[in-house]
């Protein structure tokens, strides 16, 4: 008996050797602070498949769970985790564990932005890069779920962050300035990008830029070297819901893979645009999100710098 296992267990080993299994001593850890809408791929469905498509461990600490997301569905189920999220996390630190990014997206209420603001003051101390999608407002209009302070609040959670990610929207409301409608002059967006620059560590990727009606990205401002980026699409009409979380989840798996701001961003307009293209072509309902999982392949080719 003792033989066969010998013999079994050489066989296996060499086998093994000859398959060309490739893995990093050094994978990253990602911690996904957003809510679970069950159905309508935005926050949590659509962070976890990307970053760890992306070779990264994703962490999840869900806020919320939802039956869908808010965007248009009626009769939404909506269950609070608040309460978890402390004694979740405190769990974590009897772990010897230690998360090299941590990504935020909606968060419900400013009693939820208290406690990410602590886990944040944590695990920045032990040098997790954070980045926060200041999520609350698109098209000139705050979600109809916040009151009229929420921005103050968001503002504070940004002033902790090494990367924000708002769109026009709510780079607006972060400065408490009004909404201004596109097409939008490149003077206007360089002097909101070096004013949001000024709020947290200094790296913004702006969302919803166009400076015409055929053209639609995003622009990306390190303030490290002083770069300003732009990437572009072709601009696909109608609005399609998730694609925030979308772009959000490529920016953190281009940068846990090495990418600098301007590629990520880059990565990240490629991907979304691409699978707004796709969820368009097959007539799909708006707000049931749009269909990245068919361009993970492509992208993973894009970012990892060890394609399988
Ligand atoms: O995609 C952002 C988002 C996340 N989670 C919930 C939302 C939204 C946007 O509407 O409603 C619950």
């Amino acid at each position: 008996m003792l033989i066969i296992y010998a013999i079994m267990h050489s066989f296996t080993q060499r086998i093994l050797s000859l398959l060309p299994i490739t893995a990093s001593m050094t994978q990253k850890r990602v911690l996904a602070v957003h809510d679970i809408s069950c159905f309508g791929k935005c926050s949590l469905t659509v962070a976890l498949p990307i970053i760890s498509s992306a070779g990264a461990e994703c962490t999840v600490l869900p806020t919320a769970v939802l039956s869908t997301h808010t965007g248009g569905f009626k009769g939404y189920t909506y269950r609070d985790l608040t309460d978890d999220l402390l004694p979740i996390f405190e769990h974590w630190k009897t772990l010897p564990i230690r998360f090299d990014y941590v990504y935020t997206g909606f968060l419900g209420s400013f009693e939820q932005i208290d406690i990410v603001s602590k886990i944040f003051d944590d695990l920045k101390a032990k040098g997790a890069l954070i980045v926060v999608d200041p999520v609350m407002a698109d098209n000139g209009e705050l979600y109809s779920i916040f009151s009229k302070d929420f921005p103050k609040g968001m503002r504070k959670l940004c002033e902790k962050a090494d990367i924000i990610l708002p769109n026009i929207t709510e780079a607006a409301l972060l400065l408490d300035e009004a909404y201004v409608k596109g097409p939008y002059t490149k003077e206007y967006i360089e002097s909101l990008l070096k004013r949001l620059g000024r709020i947290g560590s200094g790296k913004v990727v702006l969302t919803g830029v166009f400076f015409d009606n055929e053209h639609l990205g995003a622009a990306a401002y390190d303030t490290d070297t002083g770069t300003i980026s732009y990437s572009f699409h072709e601009l696909i009409p109608g609005y399609y819901h998730g694609t925030g979380d979308v772009f959000g989840s490529v920016i953190v798996s281009a940068l846990v893979n090495g990418s600098d701001l301007k590629e990520a961003n880059a990565a990240a307009v490629e991907f979304t645009a691409e699978s707004i293209m796709r969820t368009r072509t097959a007539g799909t309902d708006v707000r049931f999100g749009v269909n990245f999982e068919e361009g993970l392949g492509k992208l993973i080719k894009r970012i990892r710098k060890d394609p399988q």
